[in-house]
């Protein structure tokens, strides 16, 4: 077969975006290389539908061992006594539970998507919000910080059955066991979507969800390092609250549930050679090197929150405890929205994104604030003493931000800073 230069072209063309550039989006990373190289195998080529030594096709005595490999794996990486690893995304992975808990228009409560919540925790767009009754819990204006007393305000007059903690912006710490208290009052199922911080939990660097949620979420490719791709875990799996029997007329456990509803309920067949990339990265993730570069990522977080309060910007909740923070940038530049800000780093290439800060004024399209994570720069090497530098860069682009004489000059000093980096240097 003729090589496709048309798509290897562009391939290359991205690649060298990556390594030329200065990685600041809060949910990418850069994987290792036997990450990629699981994902690039073989293991594509195969129909798997079904669960380890329960599949509807013939040959599957290889991709049960790798798919088993990827369950014990994270298994003991988040301490939980089950999961399945077939979400092809956190959305498919959250849209699964969903659909576990929730019968078509009950009522489920999640972080308001403009204090830093995420689609798939209901969105009027998204399926969560369409086939459900979603309503919000808020940060506070003043702090920027989760109030629990109104969250439970919120969850006695509403009356949840499921309630969803995690985020997609949102830099502090979730406290577990007051939502699982909260939960226990009204008999609802709490959920914790870790997508963003996951990496930091499963290494105990932030309040570990697994005792206090019934059911725990989380993508694989974000501090995670792993292919893209999502998971769902119990720390401890239970019998269903809600009466279901299997055909034999026994009590079905949660997990049993949850298995259906990722396959056959949402999903065909899995994706053998993600799942395989899967089991990689969580037994990378299991390492003293992923320990020390998930401490590194804290570490470069918080010094990097600091380079941007020191130039005057306002962080919303004025810190960080994970990976990431969010720029009210309205306080520091009043008339250059999110998306203005977006668009001219990238000539520099430093690459961020636009996001809508808490009771934002401008909408999801332009918005006021900027999300910046350190996961991808501390897997090129970069550590703290060097974020002080990062932030020197970006603010110099937004304080002359029609000046393209002064952007170009930063996009060649970015070059020069990454370009004896590897992507992965772990
Ligand atoms: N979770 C989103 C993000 O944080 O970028 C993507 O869905």
């Amino acid at each position: 077969m003729k090589r496709d230069n048309q798509i290897f072209d562009l391939i290359e063309q991205e690649r060298r975006r990556q390594t030329s550039g200065i990685e600041l989006i809060a949910s990418e990373n850069f994987v290792s290389e036997q990450v990629m190289e699981a994902m690039g195998s073989v293991l594509t080529n195969k129909y798997a539908e079904g669960y380890p030594n329960k599949r509807y096709y013939g040959g599957c005595q290889i991709v049960d061992q790798t798919e088993q490999l990827a369950i014990e794996r994270v298994k003991t990486l988040f301490n939980a006594e089950w999961a399945n690893v077939q979400p092809h995304s956190g959305a498919q992975a959250n849209m699964a539970v969903l659909m576990s808990c929730l019968k078509p228009g009950d009522v489920f409560m999640g972080l308001d998507l403009s204090h830093g919540g995420h689609l798939s925790h209901g969105s009027p767009v998204n399926s969560s919000g369409i086939l459900y009754h979603a309503v919000a819990y808020a940060v506070e204006e003043e702090t920027g910080i989760i109030n629990y007393d109104r969250m439970e305000e919120v969850a006695l007059r509403e009356r949840p059955k499921l309630i969803i903690g995690g985020a997609s912006a949102y830099s502090r710490d979730w406290d577990w066991k007051r939502m699982r208290a909260i939960a226990d009052k009204i008999g609802a199922i709490l959920m914790g979507d870790i997508s963003h911080p996951a990496g930091l939990i499963a290494r105990k660097l932030l309040n570990d969800p697994m005792p206090y949620c019934h059911i725990v979420t989380t993508t694989t490719h974000k501090t995670l390092r792993g292919p893209r791709g999502g998971l769902i875990m119990m720390g401890k799996d239970f019998v269903n609250p809600w009466g279901l029997t299997t055909p034999k007329g026994e009590p079905k456990m949660m997990s049993q549930i949850l298995d259906s509803a990722v396959f056959p309920g949402i999903q065909g067949g899995p994706l053998e050679h993600v799942i395989a990339a899967k089991a990689v990265a969580f037994g990378e993730c299991l390492s003293d090197n992923y320990l020390a570069y998930i401490k590194q990522v804290q570490l470069n977080a918080q010094s990097m929150c600091q380079a941007f309060l020191k130039r005057g910007y306002k962080v919303i909740s004025d810190g960080t405890d994970n990976h990431l923070m969010l720029i009210d940038l309205r306080t520091k530049f009043p008339d250059i929205t999110g998306k203005l800000a977006e668009n001219t780093l990238v000539k520099a290439d430093i690459t961020i994104n636009k996001n809508m800060v808490p009771f934002d004024s401008r909408t999801p399209f332009s918005t006021s604030g900027i999300r910046v994570g350190t996961p991808a720069i501390t897997s090129r090497g970069l550590k703290e003493h060097e974020m002080d530098d990062i932030v020197a860069l970006i603010d110099e682009v937004i304080s002359n931000i029609e000046d393209n004489t002064v952007i170009e000059k930063v996009a060649g000093k970015v070059n020069e800073m990454m370009s004896f980096r590897p992507l992965n240097a772990w």
